[in-house]
């Protein structure tokens, strides 16, 4: 996710992860005190350590395949594990693999509140209880333009709002992330560094929260989640830029109002509540038209949806979307 650009950076030139606030440049080019603040926030290690892949977790049993996967080749463990986008522990794309090493995501609470018949604090292995769990290989497209296919395990989030019993006012979904700052030390960025409102939120329309493409994730590769790729759990909407599946989820609230997400709420003139993937509405500082999949050198022409159109537009049916970004 990209706010703020230096003038001189071409729009084409945006994608390359190198560009944005990424370590080595930064050092390089940013002034001192800068470098000098942003260190004492997030850590010399942010400075001087490269991204490490996770350590592999605890593997996940009776993992169901899912008929909704892509056959395309998957990116690689160490891909998904050290090229994160969770300004939580920072800006860039390597921090969150360095720094959220030491998260503790056990025990897990999340609060499901608003207009629903089971308000009530779970523990995470309540939500959990008698859920089938499934292998998930989905496209995830990032609006910065670039993609991955990674091999989520997770399950509908339609059936955990299901056991919740929202009643005939709740017409959005709005999810939290834990706000730490004692463990996040990307929430301690001044926004001028590139931190953002805290706490994270995101939502979904009903019809599109039930959806059979949603997913709660759980895991990745069989395995549990890495912190970085958002444990212990997180939401996955493949039809929809990246930012929408919100990581670490801690509060599940439903509501008669569409609620403001995080990046709208940041910058309202380049993402909007809806963000389904089109190549044909440009970010206004870049095209939407391709993508660069992590790992290959051409780039990629973008698909509608990500390319998961028979399954959603339905949904769209008689919105503009060039409106409703
Ligand atoms: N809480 C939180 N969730 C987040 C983000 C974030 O910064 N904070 N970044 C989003 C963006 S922009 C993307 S592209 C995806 C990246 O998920 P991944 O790192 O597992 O690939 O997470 C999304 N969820
Ligand atoms: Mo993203």
């Amino acid at each position: 996710m990209l706010i703020k650009r230096p003038a001189d950076i071409r729009s084409s030139e945006i994608t390359d992860k190198k560009l944005y606030l990424n370590r080595r440049d930064f050092v390089r080019t940013a002034a001192g005190t800068a470098v000098a603040a942003a260190t004492g926030v997030l850590g010399a290690e942010a400075f001087l350590r490269a991204a490490e892949p996770a350590v592999h977790g605890r593997k996940l049993a009776n993992v169901q395949k899912s008929p909704f996967s892509t056959t395309e080749k998957l990116n690689t463990w160490e891909e998904i594990t050290t090229y994160n986008n969770y300004y939580e522990f920072g800006t860039d794309k390597e921090s969150p693999s360095m720094l959220s090493r030491n998260f503790k995501t056990e025990p897990w609470t999340v609060a499901v509140d608003g207009e629903c018949n089971k308000k009530a604090v779970y523990h995470l292995e309540d939500v959990l209880k008698g859920q089938v769990l499934e292998d998930r290989i989905y496209r995830h497209r990032c609006v910065e333009a670039w993609s991955m296919v990674i091999p989520w395990v997770g399950f509908p989030l339609a059936n955990f709002i299901k056991r919740c019993e929202p009643t005939s006012n709740a017409k959005f979904v709005e999810f939290t992330t834990m706000y730490d700052p004692a463990q996040m030390p990307g929430t301690r960025l001044p926004p001028a560094f590139g931190g953002l409102h805290w706490p994270y939120v995101e939502g979904l329309r009903m019809d599109e929260a039930m959806n059979s493409l949603a997913i709660l994730g759980v895991g990745l590769y069989g395995e549990v989640l890495p912190n970085q790729d958002g444990a212990p759990f997180r939401l996955v909407v493949p039809w929809k830029y990246g930012f929408k599946s919100i990581k670490s989820i801690v509060k599940i609230r439903f509501v008669m109002k569409q609620p403001l997400n995080t990046w709208q709420d940041q910058a309202a003139n380049e993402y909007g509540f809806y963000s389904n993937v089109n190549p044909d509405v440009n970010h206004p500082r870049w095209s939407q038209a391709t993508e660069r999949r992590i790992g290959e050198f051409f780039k990629r022409k973008t698909l509608m949806f990500n390319g998961y159109g028979a399954q959603v537009a339905s949904m769209y049916a008689g919105m503009d979307l060039k409106k409703n970004y």
